[in-house]
């Protein structure tokens, strides 16, 4: 961690924080304080929970241990927004002071608790930012939980991507050419798809699994069945691209492939075992590729001449989009 980072990484947290706190600015104060479950129930409590965190830490960094668990007033959004607003100037100016040798420095605090703890100012600036993001994304579920209570956010298209269960993280957008470094993160995602996956569906019940992920949806068990005969098709698609001059690719109904008996009868974990083998093999094959080999094409007889960094593109969105079909229902039932 360099001071830049730091700076940057600051710069970040207050342009979100005031994102976040314009978005709440809209509600209703009955909305904005009303308990919905999560760690702090509230829009309003969690939101005062980031900017006490924020304030302790700053504090920490000062070798103060304050014992005060929660802000003074956090009656209502003035109150907190004007927090935010003196924690930031504060923290701003610490950070002009701020040096490389600084970050490295350790500082040793007694928690809320009394128990002593000790990390590097770095670690410890590091941790404000992560803790408020991690907030500011309950505040969002939270948010969309209530169709009258949605926060707006353009810039982050967080109203879009909460709007509609069908499409948690938005809708495809397909490009027919990428950079290197999209690719290489759209290849990171197609293999933390077994993982995540596995993580998804972690101590679900069978009647959990049976559960829509929306009224009229695949059950939980069909999204995790789903995703390997989908992504069978796409392998087969990468292999025949890369062999033949634009072959056409042959489409699958997914919607009857999902109501065949396999699927009601094979247990979640046989899918993810194959996701396992078949994520590796498919993510060996996309490591091999040269930047032209992204330009071969593959003929779709609905979607038209695709390039493969297109079909890269729509399969990292795909793994992604099943996965937060779960964990989304998961949060919404607060399973
Ligand atoms: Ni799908």
């Amino acid at each position: 961690m360099k001071t830049e980072d730091v700076r940057t990484l600051y710069v970040y947290n207050r342009w979100a924080n005031q994102r976040i706190v314009d978005a709440c600015r809209p509600l209703d104060p009955n909305a904005f304080a009303r308990s919905m479950g999560g760690s702090f129930g509230s829009i309003k409590d969690t939101l005062a929970h980031i900017a006490w965190a924020e304030w302790l830490w700053l504090e920490r960094w000062q070798h103060r241990s304050p014992k005060q668990a929660s802000l003074p007033d956090a009656s209502n959004l003035t109150a907190i927004a004007r927090v935010f607003h003196d924690v930031a100037s504060s923290q701003q100016a610490f950070i002009d002071e701020l040096s490389d040798d600084r970050l490295g420095e350790r500082i040793a605090y007694d928690n809320i608790k009394g128990e002593r703890w000790e990390y590097t100012l770095g670690q410890m600036m590091q941790h404000v930012v992560n803790h408020s993001t991690y907030h500011r994304g309950q505040i969002v579920t939270l948010a969309s939980r209530r169709a009258t209570t949605r926060l707006r956010c353009r810039r982050c298209k967080l109203r879009r991507m909460s709007d509609d269960p069908r499409y948690p993280i938005g809708k495809f957008q397909r490009r027919e050419e990428l950079s290197a470094s999209e690719r290489r993160s759209m290849i990171d995602d197609i293999a933390a798809v077994p993982t995540r996956m596995r993580d998804a569906v972690t101590g679900l019940t069978p009647a959990q699994l049976d559960t829509p992920y929306r009224d009229g949806g695949w059950t939980l068990r069909q999204v995790v069945h789903h995703v390997p005969d989908s992504h069978l098709n796409a392998y087969i698609r990468f292999k025949l691209a890369l062999t033949e001059d634009s072959p056409t690719i042959k489409p699958y109904d997914e919607a009857r492939w999902a109501e065949l008996a396999d699927t009601h009868e094979t247990p979640v974990k046989t899918s993810l075992a194959m996701l396992d083998a078949l994520h590796d093999r498919w993510v060996r094959l996309l490591k091999s590729m040269k930047a032209d080999d992204f330009q071969r094409k593959l003929n779709h007889p609905e979607a038209g001449p695709m390039t493969l960094d297109a079909v890269l593109g729509l399969y990292a969105w795909h793994g992604r989009h099943h996965v937060a079909h779960i964990t989304s229902t998961r949060e919404r039932l607060g399973w």
